[in-house]
């Protein structure tokens, strides 16, 4: 299957979410990150040597910021400075949040792309360098005590699991459009703010903590609305998307009005409505994304703020920080062979919401040509299970080909939610058939060797 069409349809919504009342400072996402580690690329870590490049190590890496270390030879850490290459592969994206020497900052970084890189890579604190298909050289001051490299990095998926977060959260998980709204009334006589001055928490429309599954940090994301006469100003400050991913990166206000809803857009390349940033603020003192919105009452259909009446509006952030309550949403089994069965895939479904769920009866179903060849155990889910808030229950699937050749299926889970909601996620599934390599007994090697020395012998009978 098409990656790239796979990662399209993971991040479709493909729930239906609940109207609930709602309180814009408490938060309906509690997500707990049960992940097993599951290396998606990796850092080699090459050094310097005597005039060569000398390879010490590989160290694997998933989602999540972990720090991992290699010791360097002795020989680097005599030198009077002590120059590492990070070479990453992998993965669909890749940070880097520190690395150190023992505990001492790099001098120099050569090889990225920010002119901030060695401030960026000194501290674990959330402010990451982008080290995607890199070769990062790091210099770091010789005769160090501690010769253990440490790195603390992330490297994504290729296919970016999970959908936006909401705001309200009621709406988390909605494909077809917001149910639940703020309100708004445009001040007839308004000002334009002098935003992101004076951007103050005590003066925000919402603020919700967002526990992303994506491995990005935890934050409260904040959102604030003003008016002028001719113009809705809107901030969504996303203090969980600490990566900067172009395109992928964008936020929405949908707007409520005479019955009529409309979304506007903003990404780096869709500026018509507003303009991303990525900076620091009093907020989150890490770089994050920061989007501000500037739509003309006109695009609503009225003439000026005062004509404009009560508005409502809903908000979407996503940065490929995300959110998801079925992990993975995608899985490639690979190269298996014909007739045997692969080690399985663990599937976790994890109560992110506020209150239980239970999980539908049945809790999955399938309908692809090649179903059985993806063999589903039950572990700890079943039909009608409960699961509270921050807990999870697990499946696995496997891959068992028949026949040579690429095939996918797809599992859809469904689950309810306290207002009996029925939401859904769509597993993808990917393996490859290969068939078996022939092998001989001694006889079987005797006979092969007979015949290919016969077979020799007619070609040359042949030629002469
Ligand atoms: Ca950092
Ligand atoms: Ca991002």
């Amino acid at each position: 299957m098409d990656r790239r069409r796979a990662a399209g349809l993971v991040v479709v919504l493909i729930a239906v979410g609940a109207a609930v009342p709602v309180a814009a400072t408490s938060s309906a996402l509690r997500p707990t990150f049960m992940t097993p580690f599951d290396p998606q690329g990796a850092f080699e870590v090459q050094v310097f040597v005597d005039g060569l490049w000398q390879r010490v190590g590989e160290l694997p890496c998933d989602r999540y910021v972990r720090e991992r270390g290699v010791r360097l030879p002795a020989a680097a850490l005599a030198a009077s400075q002590v120059r590492v290459r990070l070479v990453q592969h992998g993965g669909g994206a890749a940070q880097i949040d520190r690395v150190v020497l023992g505990e001492v900052p790099a001098t120099r970084i050569a090889g990225a792309a920010e002119p901030d890189a060695v401030a960026l890579v000194a501290r674990r604190d959330n402010d990451v360098l982008d080290a995607f298909g890199r070769t990062i050289e790091v210099t770091f001051p010789g005769r160090t005590r501690d010769g253990v490299l440490r790195l603390a990095a992330r490297v994504e998926p290729r296919v970016n699991e999970g959908s936006p977060f909401a705001f309200p959260p009621a709406n988390q998980f909605d494909p077809a459009a917001p149910t639940v709204f703020y309100d708004y009334r445009p001040a007839a006589t308004g000002r334009a703010p002098s935003w992101p001055d004076g951007l103050d928490p005590a003066n925000a429309l919402f603020a919700e903590r967002c526990r992303p599954t994506t491995g990005h940090p935890d934050g409260v994301t904040y959102g604030w609305v003003a008016n002028d006469r001719d113009t809705l100003y809107a901030e969504v400050e996303f203090t969980s998307d600490n990566t900067r991913d172009g395109d992928k990166d964008w936020s929405s206000v949908a707007v409520l009005r005479n019955g009529e809803l409309k979304e506007f857009r903003v990404a780096e390349d869709r500026t018509r409505w507003g303009r991303p940033s990525f900076i620091r603020t009093d907020r989150a003192g890490y770089r994050h994304k920061l989007y501000a919105f500037a739509i003309p009452f006109a695009e609503l259909g009225a003439r000026s703020a005062k004509e404009a009446g009560a508005l409502k509006l809903a908000f979407t952030a996503y940065g490929t920080a995300a959110i998801t309550w079925l992990s993975p949403l995608y899985h490639d089994f690979g190269g298996v062979e014909v007739g045997t069965t692969s080690s399985p895939l663990t599937v976790t479904v994890t109560n992110v919401f506020a209150s239980d769920i239970m999980l539908d009866t049945p809790y999955f179903t399938r309908s692809g040509p090649y179903s059985s060849q993806f063999p589903l155990t039950a572990g700890t889910c079943a039909d009608g299970l409960i699961v509270h808030p921050s807990q999870t229950c697990t499946f696995q699937v496997a891959f068992a080909p028949s026949a040579a050749g690429e095939i996918g299926d797809s599992i859809v889970v469904a689950v309810l939610n306290s207002s009996e909601a029925r939401l859904t996620q769509t597993l993808l599934l990917n393996g490859t058939g290969v068939l078996p390599i022939p092998t001989f007994t001694p006889v079987g090697l005797a006979a092969l060797a007979l015949l290919l020395s016969g077979a020799g012998y007619f070609i040359l009978r042949r030629r002469i």
